[in-house]
C-alpha cells in the first residue's frame, strides 16, 4: 500500500465543542480542513494500527464525501479495518452500539445532530472512544492542540469504496465492513424494553401513536423497531426517509420544529403518544394527547419508573444530569437511596460515571437521555422507554405526569436562546457575570433572595479531572434557580442560554403555565445579566 503524505498548513479554528467539531459546510470543503482535523485526531491517538474504527453519520450533505475521505486516511493511517453503516447512515446511538458490541478501538461519527443540513447549512465530525462515548476533554483538547501545529496528512490514493452494499472490501491493507446500520441497534433495543407488552398496547385498537423522524437518520430505524417488530400501524412514523437536507426542515424535536406533530397530538383524532428525534437520533421529545413532557421531568419520570422495564427491573446503580437540567429527577434519587451527580453540559461528562457503574441513567435538558445500554444519549430508546412505561401502567402521558408532580413535587422550567449574538457581545455578558458572583450572592430583588452564586465548576468523580467556566448559576433561597451559559454547538456567532427554574409543591403544579408561572424570574434573568443593554435583544429566539 502506497502511503501519500500531504503537506498542510494549520487552521486555527478546530477546537471542539459540546459535541465535537461543528462548522458551515463550506468550511469543511476548504481545502485540507477535514483532512487537517482528521489527522489531528489520528496523532492523538495512540496503539489504534491494525484495530477497528467504526463510522457513521447521519445523512447529512457531505456525509458521503467525508466518509470517503476519512476510509483513505484511516487506511494510510494504519487501522486493520473500519465499519462503516450502509448508504453512509448510522444513528448516534447506533454507532455507540456497534462500537460497542464489536470492541472497536473507537468511532469517528459525522453529525452536526439538530442543526440544519445542506451546502448552505451545518456539518460535524466527533471521535468516540472505545467505550462508545464521546472522547472525553482530555483527548479533545489534545486533538485542538495538534491541530494548531498540524502539516502534514496521510491518505491513500485509490477508488472510491462502494458505500451502498453491505460486505467487505479491501481498501489498500485495511477491510471495509459496510453493515446493516440498523440491526444491532434494534436488536439491543428488545433486549431491553418488554416488546410482547408493548406489542399488546400497539395491537389493542385502543392505543395510536407517532414518531416524527424529522427527515433524519431515525426513520429507517422506527419502521424497523415500531411498526415491524413492535407492529404498529402503518404510518406511524412520519417523515421517515433521511433527506440530505432534511427536507429543508430543521431537525430538533421541540415544540417550535416538530409543528406538524403537535398538530396531530390534539383535537378529535388525534393520538395517545407522540414522539421525535432529530438529525442524528439522539434527542427525543415525548408528547402526550394535548402534553408536552418536559426533558427534565421526562428524565424524573423514567428514573422513577426504570423497574417496570426488564433491561432495569433491578434498580438503578445512580442518576446523573447537566447542571442546568431541572432538578425533578434529584428528588427521585433521593427518594430511591441513590446518588444523583451534576455534571456539566455535555454527553462527554457521564461516560466515566457510566464506565465506573456509578450511574443507570442519565440526561440533559436540551431533549436527551440515556442509559448504560450506550454510552451515546439515546432518541429512540427514550421513546421506547415510555412505550414500555404507558404499556404497563396503562395510564394516559398527562396522568402519569400528573401523578408524578404529585408525589415528588414539580420543578416549572424554560430555557430561553438567544441566538446569533455577536461572540465579543456575549463573551463581555458571561465575564461580567462571573466578576460579579461575590456581589450577587446575598442580593436581594423584590423577594427574590440569592443564597449562592458561581461559575460552576466540576470535578470528575472517577479521573478527578477539573471542568471549569461551565456556566453561572444563581441560586435562591426558595429553591428557583436562573443559570447563563453559551452555547458550545452554535455555527453562528454565540447563542446564550438562560435557564429558568422554580420548584412548587404537588398538586399546586399541575396546570402551570411555566412563561406565565415564571414571568418575574424570566425579567430577573434579563435584569441581573444586563441582556438588553449588552446584546440589543429583548426577546429570545428559541423558548423550550
Ligand atoms: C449536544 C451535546 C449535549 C448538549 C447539547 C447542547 O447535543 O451532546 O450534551 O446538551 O449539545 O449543548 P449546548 O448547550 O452547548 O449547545 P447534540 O444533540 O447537539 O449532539
Amino acid at each position: 500500500m502506497e502511503i501519500t503524505n500531504i503537506q498542510t498548513t494549520p487552521f486555527d479554528d478546530q477546537r471542539p465543542g459540546t459535541s465535537g467539531l461543528r462548522k458551515k459546510v463550506k468550511v469543511f470543503q476548504q481545502p485540507h480542513y477535514l483532512e487537517n482535523f482528521v489527522q489531528s485526531i489520528f496523532n492523538a491517538l495512540k496503539d489504534f494500527q491494525g484495530k477497528t474504527l467504526v463510522i457513521g453519520g447521519d445523512g447529512r450533505y457531505y456525509n458521503h464525501e467525508a466518509i470517503q475521505i476519512i476510509v483513505k486516511m484511516a487506511a494510510a493511517n494504519g487501522f486493520g479495518k473500519v465499519m462503516v453503516g450502509c448508504n453512509a447512515l448510522l444513528s448516534t446511538p447506533a454507532a455507540s452500539c456497534v462500537i460497542r458490541k464489536y470492541n472497536a478501538f473507537g468511532g469517528i461519527i459525522l453529525s452536526a445532530s439538530h442543526n440544519p443540513g445542506g451546502p448552505n447549512a451545518d456539518f460535524g465530525i466527533k471521535y468516540n472512544t472505545g467505550n462508545g462515548g464521546p472522547a472525553p476533554e482530555k483527548i479533545t483538547e489534545s486533538i485542538y492542540d495538534i491541530s494548531l501545529e498540524i502539516n502534514e496528512y496521510h491518505t491513500i490514493e485509490t477508488a472510491d469504496i462502494d458505500l451502498d452494499t453491505i460486505g467487505e472490501q479491501t481498501i489498500g491493507d485495511m477491510y471495509v465492513e459496510i453493515i446493516n446500520p440498523i440491526t444491532d441497534y434494534a436488536d439491543l433495543m428488545e433486549s431491553i424494553f418488554d416488546f410482547d407488552a408493548m406489542r399488546a398496547l400497539l395491537g389493542s385498537g385502543d392505543f395510536t401513536m407517532h414518531f416524527d423522524a424529522m427527515n433524519a437518520v431515525t426513520g429507517p430505524y422506527a419502521y424497523e423497531i415500531l411498526e415491524q417488530r413492535l407492529g404498529a400501524a402503518d404510518g406511524t412514523v412520519l417523515r421517515g426517509e433521511p433527506l440530505t437536507d432534511f427536507g429543508g426542515a430543521h431537525p430538533d424535536p421541540n415544540l417550535a420544529h416538530a409543528k406538524e406533530l403537535v398538530a396531530l397530538m390534539s383535537g378529535n383524532n388525534a393520538a395517545d403518544f407522540g414522539a421525535a428525534s432529530d438529525g442524528d437520533g439522539d434527542r427525543n421529545m415525548i408528547l402526550g394527547y394535548e402534553f408536552y413532557v418536559s426533558p427534565s421531568d421526562s428524565l424524573a419520570v423514567l428514573a422513577a419508573n426504570a423497574t417496570l422495564v426488564p433491561g432495569y427491573a433491578e434498580g438503578l446503580t445512580g442518576i446523573a444530569r447537566s447542571m442546568p437540567t431541572s432538578q425533578a429527577v434529584d428528588r427521585v434519587a433521593q427518594q430511591l437511596g441513590i446518588e444523583c451527580y451534576e455534571t456539566p453540559t455535555g454527553w462527554k461528562f457521564f461516560g466515566n460515571l457510566l464506565d465506573a457503574g456509578k450511574i443507570t441513567l442519565c440526561g440533559e435538558e436540551s431533549f436527551g437521555t440515556g442509559s448504560d445500554h450506550v454510552r451515546e444519549k439515546d432518541g429512540l430508546w427514550a421513546v421506547l422507554f415510555w412505550l414500555n412505561i404507558l404499556a404497563v401502567r396503562k395510564q394516559s402521558v398527562a396522568d402519569i405526569m400528573f401523578d408524578h408532580w404529585r408525589k415528588y413535587g414539580r420543578d416549572v422550567y424554560t430555557r430561553h436562546d438567544y441566538e446569533a449574538i455577536p461572540v465579543a457581545d456575549a463573551n463581555e455578558l458571561m465575564d461580567q457575570l462571573r466578576d460579579r458572583t461575590t456581589e450577587l450572592t446575598g442580593q436581594d430583588f423584590d423577594g427574590y433572595t440569592v443564597e449562592y452564586c458561581d461559575d460552576f465548576s466540576y470535578t470528575d468523580a472517577v479521573d478527578l479531572c477539573v471542568s471549569s467556566q461551565q456556566g453561572v448559576r444563581i441560586l435562591f433561597n426558595s429553591g428557583a434557580r436562573i443559570i447563563y451559559r453559551l452555547s458550545g454547538t452554535g455555527t453562528e456567532g454565540a447563542t446564550l442560554r438562560v435557564y429558568i427554574e422554580q420548584q412548587v409543591p404537588g398538586d399546586k403544579g399541575l396546570d402551570l403555565d411555566p412563561q406565565k408561572n415564571l414571568a418575574e424570574l424570566i425579567q430577573l434573568s434579563k435584569d441581573i445579566a444586563r441582556i438588553e443593554k449588552l446584546t440589543g435583544r429583548l426577546l429570545p429566539d428559541v423558548i423550550t
